[in-house]
């Protein structure tokens, strides 16, 4: 069993049933000229996410998880992108119209693709999801029982968005969710702040949170 000294308590997991779940650390959420930007951020507020991200990866890997990296897209057609989802607000460019890293959001363009220092590795498992919340419409929660998973570590963008929902969905399907703060970022430093308060609040609501260095002396 690992021991994560976290709050509101110890984070205590079995590796062998556990997950790392990297949520959508994709050129067009941090990188400019993709959907984060359209959207009016600051996309290199997110640039300090990719290097704790990468050591998040590294530590999981080591100590045997199951490596998830999810990432927000949709089908070229897309019959996947609800209109409300594609007509709301006043981006500069929408879902699926053409940017300089391709088509905003669309899966298989450059810009859905993962940030190179996170792609992918051979026997990692990549979820594509139409929603924020990574279990609504994909696979993840079958794999994670194939795998006997009880227990997620979360890193990844943004914060309060794609990471607090796919924790809270994580929390009503039964398992033990952490979130790494330094690994996950926001457009809004406040809101990072208020979802990690909100995470742990109340005996841990939803889960635990750490700080990297715990884990790292874990
Ligand atoms: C957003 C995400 N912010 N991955 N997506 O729209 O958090």
């Amino acid at each position: 069993m690992i021991t994560v000294d976290a709050l509101p308590g110890p984070f205590v997991f079995d590796p062998r049933r556990a997950a790392l779940v990297m949520i959508d650390m994709q050129r067009d959420f941090i990188e400019p000229g993709g959907f984060g930007a359209t959207l009016g951020n600051d996309v290199s507020l997110l640039a300090p996410v990719v290097p704790a991200a990468v050591e998040l990866v590294a530590w999981a890997r080591q100590r045997g998880l199951l490596i998830v990296h999810t990432k927000e897209c949709h089908r070229p057609d897309l019959a996947d992108c609800p209109s409300a989802k594609r007509s709301r607000g006043l981006p500069s460019l929408r879902i699926g119209d053409a940017g300089p890293m391709g088509r905003i959001l669309i899966d298989g363009e450059p810009g859905a693709d993962f940030v190179a220092a996170l792609a992918p590795q051979a026997g990692d498992i990549v979820i594509r999801k139409p929603g924020k919340g990574a279990f609504y419409a994909t696979d993840l929660h079958g794999i994670l029982k194939d795998h006997s998973i009880t227990s997620l570590v979360f890193g990844g963008v943004t914060t309060e968005v794609c990471v607090q929902t796919t924790m809270r969905e994580a929390n009503d399907r039964g398992y033990d969710s952490l979130l790494v703060e330094e690994a996950t970022g926001s457009y809004f430093a406040q809101f990072k702040q208020a979802a990690i308060e909100m995470i742990r609040a109340q005996g841990g609501i939803v889960g635990w949170t750490a700080r990297l260095g715990a884990l790292r002396e874990a």
